[in-house]
């Protein structure tokens, strides 16, 4: 509860609108968050796990029709088409209004609308901001209890401002032809009806922390990003911190949470999660750039997440999770997904509801076969984290020595290379890019250009967005240099010739070294590569020859890609920088020298 004019008169104009049986203010309290899931358990919307395997553990199972992110129904609400871009989905005010009011209109007759106050970032710090949820979801509630810093401490500290971020959740009917996820940047104000999955409905991710604060950043002059950030710390206790880019099924989350090879181990190298999706980015006194993790907890995606893969965020799922349409293993009460380990449930319910029988799993109907959803989900507490960072919860934000952009590309990219200044990095982001994997639907090996992994995030029009990247380098004196990886390049067989996952820890310090002008490098058509050598392989089995493959420029195909790169900047029309054309022109003449 507050007193708090603004947050007040706005819950009443949403409560006369959607016309709930009753309001309840989520205060943060253990006794409230306890009956909630006493009430979601009572009623079928959660399932409570095996105490003593997974305490604190909840199942939850979203609508069959209801299963991951849709960009077809994400809007950017403007006045101005110009505004949300080309690249965005615009749909105007008037519009808008006419489209949601009636799906709003008594949508939680019969049901509680829950206001949930809540701060990403740490509630006092320079770079944190304020949202408030409405929705009628305790399954939102408490996703949003671990994923922000949520409850009635940030009504306290909103005290009489007006300046919070408004998000109005309904579930409706899930009706999958009446969903829309809208966003009105200009009003502070998103909209997200007929979902209940965690990447439409958690309004503090997605769409308040990349799509809201990007505009918002552009205005002020700070920057959010679709980027981890971790620390690497060295054996005489330095640490040093990247923020990095990449598009989804690249490992992201692996990465952030990097354990490092046995001989760095040894000699005492570590390295600390700051965040694992999302980074706001301020320019520092000292002309440096600080980053925070807005969020408070992870998202992650189940399948594939192992003992070998990630085990930092397999133990942060041990307790105070909320799995989503994941297997239920009702032989021990606990959870199971594709990847996890050699041993299916025999005794077990799929993501649908459905007794499941793991031998009739067909890799190739992966959809329709596997007992776990591909995006199935876990909803896990930061710091329950093995590796979180002392840092997770500074005020201050952590100074980032490199921002890194990656992407999958079988030939195009090599391992690692490094931008030439902040306007050339600028340009790398600009034409990030991933190849499809079998795991996508339709084609294989499709390149779809993402930049800086912001293309279904950014909240206004790209080339104002890359505008204001440029901008952004020219404030800040010291800003963190730039760099490009690829861990997934492949040799003539279709066989990936980089080991990955914790050997990437190898790449880093080659990139860090770069930074403290500690090695050399090799210049080339598209920036500085390392010289073969300088990327420790040591207890590798890889040859000096496919590390010479792995830093190559495969020339043909970088011309290739120059005429996709093209088009994507065509498509983005008269905003696109002319920096970041002549860049385009630098590039091209250099590969055809
Ligand atoms: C995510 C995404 O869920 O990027 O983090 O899609
Ligand atoms: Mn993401």
């Amino acid at each position: 509860m507050t007193n708090n004019k603004y947050v007040n008169e706005w819950v009443a104009e949403m409560a006369e609108l959607t016309q709930p049986d009753k309001i309840v203010w989520i205060t943060g309290s253990d006794e409230q968050t306890d009956a909630l899931r006493a009430e979601a358990c009572a009623t079928g919307e959660l399932e409570k796990l095996n105490e003593e395997k997974l305490p604190n553990c909840y199942l939850h199972r979203t609508a069959v029709n209801d299963v991951a992110r849709v960009e077809g129904r994400t809007f950017i609400c403007t006045k101005e088409k110009h505004d949300a871009g080309p690249t965005n989905n615009w749909m105007g005010l008037e519009e808008a209004k006419e489209k949601l009011t009636p799906l709003y209109k008594g949508a939680m007759k019969g049901r509680t609308m829950y206001v949930i106050p809540y701060s990403m970032g740490v509630v006092g710090s320079d770079f944190s901001k304020i949202g408030i949820e409405l929705t009628d979801s305790i399954y939102v509630v408490l996703n949003m209890l671990i994923m922000t810093r949520a409850g009635q401490y940030v009504l306290d500290a909103l005290g009489d401002n007006p300046d919070f971020i408004k998000g109005l959740h309904a579930k409706a009917d899930i009706d999958e032809e009446k969903r829309y996820i809208c966003h009105f940047p200009e009003y502070n104000y998103i909209a997200s009806v007929n979902s209940g999955y965690g990447g439409n409905v958690l309004l503090g991710k997605k769409c308040f922390a990349l799509r809201i604060a990007s505009y918002l950043g552009r205005k002020e002059g700070w920057m959010a990003e679709h980027m981890l950030i971790l620390g690497v710390e060295y054996p005489d206790g330095e640490t040093k911190y990247v923020a990095a880019a990449f598009p989804s099924a690249c490992g992201k989350t692996n990465l952030a949470m990097l354990i490092p090879p046995e001989f760095l181990a040894k000699k005492g190298y570590k390295v600390w999660c700051v965040g694992d999706d999302i980074a706001w980015i301020r320019v520092g006194k000292d002309g440096r750039l600080y980053a925070v993790n807005p969020e408070n907890g992870f998202f992650g995606v189940a399948p594939g997440t192992n003992e070998k893969s990630n085990p930092n965020a397999l133990h942060t799922t041990m307790r105070d999770t909320i799995f989503t349409n994941v297997v239920h293993n009702l032989d021990d009460n606990t959870v199971w997904w594709e990847g996890l380990d050699n041993n299916p449930p025999v005794n077990a319910i799929d993501w649908r509801g459905n007794k499941w029988d793991y031998k009739t799993y067909d890799k190739t109907r992966k959809l329709e076969t596997s007992g776990a959803h591909p995006n199935s989900r876990f909803t896990a507490l930061a710091q329950n984290c093995p590796c979180i960072s002392s840092e997770f919860n500074s005020t201050t934000g952590v100074p980032l020595s490199a921002i890194i952009f990656g992407g999958r590309r079988a030939k195009t990219a090599p391992l690692v290379y490094q931008s030439k200044n902040w306007q050339h990095g600028t340009f790398v982001g600009s034409i990030m890019a991933s190849e499809t994997t079998a795991a996508a639907a339709g084609a294989l090996g499709v390149v779809r250009r993402d930049p800086m992994a912001m293309l279904p995030f950014c909240g206004y029009n790209m080339g104002e967005y890359f505008a204001h990247w440029l901008s952004m380098g020219l404030k800040a004196e010291n800003a963190p240099k730039i760099f490009h990886v690829n861990w997934f390049r492949t040799n003539a067989e279709g066989e990936f010739i980089w080991p990955g996952f914790g050997d990437n820890l190898r790449v880093l310090l080659w990139i860090l070294a770069r930074c403290e002008g500690k090695v050399d490098a090799v210049e080339c058509e598209i920036g500085y590569l390392p010289k073969p050598e300088d990327i420790d392989t040591e207890g590798l089995d890889i040859s000096m020859d496919v590390m010479k493959e792995l830093l190559s420029v495969d020339k043909a195909s970088w011309i290739e890609d120059l005429d996709s790169i093209k088009a994507f900047y065509a498509k983005i029309g008269d905003t696109m920088p002319k920096e970041l054309l002549d860049e385009l022109a630098t590039l091209e003449a250099n590969l055809k020298a």
